[in-house]
């Protein structure tokens, strides 16, 4: 039976393509800066992101926990969203690592405003309170469907942080997809923000890794807790080949996703069994909930017809498409599941 697997965008597989930029790729120690491939990777998401410097790191959660570290002091705080994925998954990150805590706001579709905000941020005269030093946005924003954040509302919240002198936080794990979707170029996106961490290794089927970027004083501040948490690689061009091909290839065909979402969504908004906020579905991200059985039943049974979700939140399950399921492979997704929750 083929496995149809949309528990997330992370599985996908480096393609044959893929795999031959890694075989060639020129290799070096990149701890000492002598990665030519890992260079040629960091300029070129620089240049794209339109910042001074960029930084390839291991994983997403290692790109927004460096950002966080290096933007805060132990104590302070971090303004976020409700289901932010630095909130929920990041396994309590901020405050092992780096000493601070986050105050979640809940937001509308991952969006919160600035006058949720503007109460939240600490008096600078209330030394017996922690400090305000960050606002954190993710776009798109995971639980909340893939919802895509309105640029008018990011601009919002810079000119909030500006005001407040406060650091602005870009999770910009699924920027690509934001990007597709709107048109919005992601350097558009990126100069809003001081600090913007991106994947790779999500819709864009690299194997492993992110790229943070900001400042040069900033990079060269990450490099330094980068390689103190262990995160310093040495012939990391292999995989940093994987990174170029990924943002040089397949950056434009995530529009085929957010279409193989779309469908998919519209065939679940169709069973009465099922409920889903068919207005969140902007990019590639469904989450749906079964109103007649558990959402554990559900994934159980769908995975017995070979095709594999994940929970989304407590009430609802999570569907991503990605490269590696066709537009047929969704038909049969689709069929599937509304044969389960019929
Ligand atoms: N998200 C994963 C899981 O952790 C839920 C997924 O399957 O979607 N920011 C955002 C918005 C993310 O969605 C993720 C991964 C990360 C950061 C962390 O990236 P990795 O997994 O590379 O550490």
């Amino acid at each position: 039976m083929k496995i149809i697997d949309l528990r997330s965008d992370t599985v996908t597989k480096p393609s044959q393509e893929m795999r031959k930029a890694m075989y060639e790729a020129e290799v070096g120690d990149d701890v000492f800066k002598e990665d030519p491939t890992v260079n040629k990777l960091e300029e070129y998401a620089a240049e794209l992101l339109g910042k001074e410097a960029a930084l390839f790191v291991t994983s997403g959660v290692m790109g927004n926990q460096i950002c966080l570290n290096v933007l805060t002091n132990p104590g302070d705080e971090v303004i976020c969203e409700r289901d932010a994925h630095i909130f929920n998954y990041e396994s309590g990150s901020p405050a092992k690592l780096s000493g601070i805590q986050l105050l979640p706001v809940e937001g509308k579709n991952g969006v919160f405003t600035s006058e949720q905000v503007e109460p939240l941020i600490r008096p600078a005269s209330a030394y017996y309170m922690p400090r305000t030093k960050v606002i954190e946005v993710e776009n798109t924003h995971n639980r909340a469907s893939g919802a895509i954040w309105p640029l008018e509302k990011i601009i919002e919240l810079k000119n909030l942080a500006k005001k407040y002198n406060l650091f602005y936080h870009l999770d910009g794990a699924r920027i690509w997809n934001a990007s597709v979707a709107t048109e919005i170029s992601v350097k558009e996106y990126a100069s809003h923000f001081d600090t913007i961490s991106c994947c790779l290794s999500k819709g864009l089927g690299a194997p492993v890794g992110s790229i943070i970027a900001g400042t040069k004083d900033f990079i060269q501040e990450a490099y330094r807790i980068r390689k103190s948490w262990g995160g310093g690689m040495r012939q990391a061009g292999i995989l940093a080949a994987a990174g170029l091909y990924a943002l040089k290839n397949n950056v434009e065909r995530l529009k085929e996703d957010h279409e193989k979402a779309r469908y998919l969504a519209q065939r679940i908004s169709e069973n009465k069994n099922l409920e889903v906020n068919l207005d969140a579905v902007q990019t590639n991200i469904i989450l749906f909930k079964p109103l007649k059985l558990s959402v554990e039943e559900g994934i159980k049974r769908c995975k017995d017809e070979g095709l594999i979700l994940s929970v989304g939140k407590i009430d609802l399950i999570r569907a991503v498409t990605h490269l590696d399921v066709s537009f047929d492979d969704i038909k049969k997704a689709a069929d599937i599941i509304d044969s389960v929750f019929k």
